[in-house]
């Protein structure tokens, strides 16, 4: 019998998740120089229905001389709920923030629209060149903010939080993660990989406090834990999700 290729999820998720997914890849594919990465056994693509809730998992994943991992994860609940799920995890030695976004929601709209580079130095402050150009972004004045939740510290003062309710505004959201992605690309290509032990260790340790922060994110695990149960979700979401660097 021939193999039956999916169609990748993201045909039948969400315009604007759709779009961004395509618009993500396209901008780590202009400026960084991809190699693959090897997704833990099992996880590349998943499909799971414990309580009768149908859900699809879609994992791509890359390297770089400077990202130990960029993942982009693409997941379908039944026919209520698509997600989004975007990291790029820096290599230890490179004293990059990390960019994060999170798209979750259904057929009549976005419910959760997140995206930042969090900081993960000691002070928990981006690099000065970093702050110099978010600054000078186009703020587009979103109707409906979203509050953070208490796990929300590792954030930046320019994460962005809403719930995009017109076109312009998803547009806008759109616009706004590919400056972002555009301008973290191009500072990365300009970085050098940190020359102390110590200071290696500071990224590290701002990676590892990130990660956990993450892993405290009950709507997340809920979802998870529904289609696939709690032994299951905890691995996934500390090997798949919001690992740390082990070499
Ligand atoms: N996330 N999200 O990625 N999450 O992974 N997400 C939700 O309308 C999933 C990240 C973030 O208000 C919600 O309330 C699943 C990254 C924040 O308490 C659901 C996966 C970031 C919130 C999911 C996934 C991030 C949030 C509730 C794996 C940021 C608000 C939606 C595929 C960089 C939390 C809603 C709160 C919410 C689910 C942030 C259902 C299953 C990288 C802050």
């Amino acid at each position: 019998m021939p193999q039956v290729v999916s169609p990748s999820l993201r045909e039948s998720q969400h315009p604007l998740i759709h779009r961004l997914a395509d618009c993500i890849e396209n901008t780590w594919r202009q400026y960084l120089t991809l190699s693959p990465y090897q997704i833990p056994e099992g996880l590349g693509y998943v499909e799971g229905s414990l309580e009768g809730e149908r859900l699809v998992i879609e994992n791509h994943c890359y390297q770089t001389p400077q990202f130990r991992k960029l993942h982009l994860e693409l997941a379908q609940v039944g026919h209520k709920l698509d997600i989004l799920h975007c990291v790029m995890f820096p290599h230890p030695d490179y004293a990059l923030p990390i960019f994060g976004a999170d798209l979750v929601g259904g057929k009549s709209g976005i419910n959760a629209a997140i995206a930042d580079l969090s900081p993960v130095n000691a002070e928990r402050q981006l690099p000065p060149h970093y702050r110099t150009e978010l600054a000078v972004l186009p703020q587009y004045p979103f109707s409906q903010p979203r509050d953070l939740p208490d796990w929300g510290d590792i954030f930046s003062k320019f994460c962005i939080f809403v719930r995009p309710v017109t076109p312009e505004e998803e547009n806008a959201f759109l616009q706004h993660v590919e400056n972002v992605v555009t301008l973290h690309c191009l500072a990365a290509r300009q970085t050098m990989p940190v020359s102390s032990v110590q200071d290696a260790l500071e990224v590290r340790a701002g990676q590892e406090y990130y990660c956990a922060k993450q892993q405290q994110n009950d709507k997340t695990r809920r979802v998870l834990e529904k289609s696939f149960g709690s032994e299951w979700t905890e691995r996934y979401m500390t090997t798949m999700l919001f690992d740390t660097a082990t070499a």
